[in-house]
């Protein structure tokens, strides 16, 4: 069975994992209490980020690069179009922009206002990071505006990639987005996959019912 270390991004793979039916186990891992401790995790990303996946002998970091093995290693599968598809070239694009130009710029800015000293929690690049994220959402949005999903009229892996990034820059620097993108994430997470995937990162769901309460 295929053992998934991790929530945050993590949550990527679990709804990745329930669409496609596959069995898994969760391990929870802290980042923020005692993984320095937990030689179980770091055996398998010595790296101490996540998430990671254990499947037999594969032992894998990096949420896209993890997706796309699933896919391949246990597919096919609808949620990822074959590559003499006519959205196969879309379907790429938008699966790794929604990790390299969205979630990834929010994660600078994430990490600057947890941890940077309190002077610096603002500086340039926190702004160049800003601009970055909301340069590559207009490529989601100019998409939106004419299909349903990023990849064209059917829910494919790269809509979790980028309904997980439009979500995290939601809830950590409270991102604002238009009607289509509020519409898009409804559409997406309204999916009995992503509801199962909820209901067991118990990390990611507290943390939502948390902001829920906060707001
Ligand atoms: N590009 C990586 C980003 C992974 C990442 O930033 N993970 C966060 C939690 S969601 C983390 O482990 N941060 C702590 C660290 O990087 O040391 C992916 O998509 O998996």
């Amino acid at each position: 069975m295929i053992t998934l270390y991790g929530e945050g991004r993590g949550f990527r793979v679990a709804w990745l994992l329930e669409e496609m039916g596959l069995p898994y186990r969760l391990r929870q891992v802290d980042l923020l209490d005692g993984v320095e401790q937990d030689t179980e995790f770091l055996a398998v990303n010595p790296a101490g980020f996540i998430p990671a996946i254990v499947d037999g002998g594969v032992t894998m970091v990096e949420s896209i690069a993890i997706i796309e093995y699933l896919l391949a290693r246990h597919g096919p599968s609808p949620l990822a179009p074959m590559v003499d598809d006519p959205s196969f070239a879309i379907y790429q694009q938008f699966l790794h922009l929604g990790e390299a130009g969205l979630a990834g710029p929010i994660n600078a800015i994430v990490a600057t206002h947890i941890l940077a000293p309190e002077a610096e929690r603002e500086n340039w690049t926190t702004g160049w990071a800003l601009d970055i994220f909301k340069s590559r959402l207009g490529l989601v949005s100019r998409q939106l505006a004419n299909t349903p999903y990023v990849a064209g009229d059917r829910f494919t892996a790269a809509d979790i990639s980028v309904t997980y990034a439009l979500q995290f820059a939601e809830r950590t620097i409270g991102f604002a987005f238009d009607t289509a993108e509020r519409d898009y994430i409804e559409r997406t997470t309204a999916r009995d996959g992503y509801q199962r995937a909820m209901d067991n990162c118990l990390a990611t769901k507290a943390w939502v019912a948390g902001l829920a309460r906060a707001n």
